[in-house]
């Protein structure tokens, strides 16, 4: 007899450890731990969402004649580790070998690497590229660019593909996916579900256990099985993905979603498969119902960035996340926290985390990413930040996007060069700039937008390390070219600015 360890983002049907077990004979065992509910502190929507699909996964298999050893958080016996109840439910059941599927952050593979039990770590097959595959892709390269890794997947699965040609004779229409927010917005966001039995019972011990963390605990409405996840799903492709490439990078304060599909969390879980995204995505392109560049650019979600970051993940190996290329060292303002921020793209980015523990990936990128860039913040912080906040977040996902994408803390394995902007960008693409008490077209002075004094600051301060950069020495030409006095003026005044935030004064 076996252990078959089934973790709270394996959660699907086909996981590998299951694929290897005999339902008479072998044990899933399946636990809520302390341990992986406090590494960070996560947001309570995420626990919820967790431990609810967690006990409904459980039953499913029950129903399907599976033995399931559940430990639930506050049965009296709970180890509160992984490890811990794997050596608890060996030694009550005899059992002398565990058979896992490699968990999604290094921190949980070397935990059960040092387990004093032997645990056979599976490949995890839900992904479209191995470790290997990816590895093969990337060496020898001077560069690692999405764009091409992305070609080699849409090729391996068929996705918009005409006789080994991209459909419409081109492989990406990002260009077509950068308008700014429109005025009304039709689609009313993403299927909510209303808490059935297990799920308030949840919600419950979580209130009781994790009311302190960050993050409002409801109303929530997350799907929580594959049944749910999958009309989400269903309901995005219907309504939302004909709009989703043209509004990608919009933002707006009345509306926290857009176009957005909010499946991430159920991806990454295991409730809803990437491939029944993008099969539905595909079959309403050739349905007549979604145009190519939203669903060009919603595959390449999935098939590429998403992939890409993982095989990023593994490839760099555990040191990853305390990479800190550009020497950063400010701690994270407390705005991350309580919102409480002139800045209004920030507090409206920091808001809607905070009550969905969701943001969609500009505001993610451009706003509390770019601001923690520009300032300096310890990219160690910021990291964990985003691993605490959001619903879908997971090293292998969440550290390239952060480390990499977004802090450029990996000195550019990911990108070749950082995502930086002033406030021109965050006002081309929102209506947060009407609603601030900064004036984004004010470069200096009394009012002047943050990121407008920063951008400039954020550039002189890594001159040495940006100038040749090709893409970058635009940007260093027009501060050239700027009079000196302008020049002196905004160093000084980002000085101060960055001086206030030091002092924990509220900008
Ligand atoms: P949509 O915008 O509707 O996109 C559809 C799907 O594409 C997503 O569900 C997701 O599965 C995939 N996808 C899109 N962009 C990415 C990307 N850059 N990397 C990986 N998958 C992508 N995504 C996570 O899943 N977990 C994270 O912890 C996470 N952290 C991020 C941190 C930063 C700083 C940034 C810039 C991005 C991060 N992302 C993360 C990527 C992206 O923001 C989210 O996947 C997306 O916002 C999820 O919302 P959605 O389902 O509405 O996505
Ligand atoms: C994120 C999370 C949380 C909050 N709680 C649990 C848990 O109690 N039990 C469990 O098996 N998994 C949990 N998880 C997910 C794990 O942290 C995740 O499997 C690893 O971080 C690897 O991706
Ligand atoms: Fe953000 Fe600056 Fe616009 Fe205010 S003015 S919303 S701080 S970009």
């Amino acid at each position: 007899m076996r252990l078959i360890l089934i973790l709270g983002d394996q959660l699907s049907p086909q996981i590998a450890a299951l694929a290897e077990a005999e339902a008479g004979r072998d044990v899933v065992v399946m636990a809520e731990v302390m341990d992986e509910a406090s590494y960070v502190p996560h947001h309570p929507k995420k626990i919820a969402f967790l431990f609810a699909a967690m006990r409904k996964f459980a039953a499913r298999l029950r129903d399907q004649g599976w033995t399931v050893a559940y430990t639930e958080l506050e049965d009296p016996e709970n180890t509160q580790s992984i490890p811990g109840e794997l050596l608890r439910r060996a030694d009550a059941l005899g059992a002398t070998e565990v058979i896992a599927t490699e968990p999604g952050e290094w921190r949980l593979i070397s935990a059960l690497e040092d387990c004093p039990l032997p645990v056979h770590q599976m490949p995890d097959t839900r992904f479209l590229a191995s470790h290997a595959e990816f590895d093969a892709w990337a060496e020898g390269r001077k560069q690692l660019r999405m764009e091409y890794f992305y070609r080699e997947m849409r090729r391996k699965t068929g996705y918009l593909m005409e006789g080994g040609k991209p459909e419409g004779g081109k492989w990406n229409y990002d260009h077509d996916n950068r308008k700014p927010a429109p005025e009304d917005v039709a689609f009313e966001g993403p299927l909510r579900f209303a808490p059935d039995a297990v799920t308030e019972e949840v919600l419950a011990l979580v209130a009781d256990r994790f009311g302190e963390n960050f993050g409002e605990l409801t109303p929530f409405w997350f799907a929580t099985d594959a049944e749910q996840a999958q009309q989400a799903l269903d309901h995005f492709i219907r309504h939302a993905l004909p709009k989703f490439g043209d509004y990608q990078d919009a933002m707006l304060s009345e509306n926290r979603f857009l176009y957005h599909a909010v499946i991430a969390q159920y991806i990454n879980t295991g409730l809803l498969d990437w491939r029944a995204a993008c099969d539905a995505a595909e079959a309403a392109y050739r349905d007549g119902t979604a145009p190519l560049n939203a669903v060009e650019g919603f595959i390449r979600q999935i098939i590429g960035w998403r992939e890409y970051m993982r095989g990023i993940y593994f490839r760099e190996g555990p040191d990853y996340t305390q990479r800190n290329a550009l020497g950063h060292d400010r701690p994270l303002p407390a705005f991350y926290w309580d919102a409480d921020t002139d800045m209004h793209c920030v507090s409206q980015a920091v808001g809607q985390t905070r009550d969905e523990a969701y943001a969609h990936h500009i505001q993610r990128l451009m706003v509390t990413g770019n601001f923690a860039l520009l300032a300096g913040i310890d990219p160690a912080a910021v990291h964990e930040w985003y691993l605490a906040v959001y619903a879908d977040a997971y090293e292998w996902v969440e550290a390239p996007n952060v480390i990499g994408m977004s802090q450029f803390a990996d000195g550019g394995v990911l990108g070749s060069k950082p995502y930086v902007s002033s406030g021109a960008y965050i006002d081309r693409m929102s209506n947060y700039c009407k609603s601030c008490a900064y004036k984004v077209k004010q470069k200096t002075g009394e009012g002047a937008c943050p990121f407008n004094l920063l951008y400039w600051q954020f550039l002189i301060r890594h001159r040495a390390k940006f100038e040749g950069n090709p893409r970058m020495a635009q940007m260093y030409r027009t501060f050239d070219r700027m009079d000196e006095t302008r020049r002196e003026t905004v160093l000084a005044e980002a000085e101060d600015l960055l001086a206030r935030l030091d002092r924990g004064e509220r900008i």
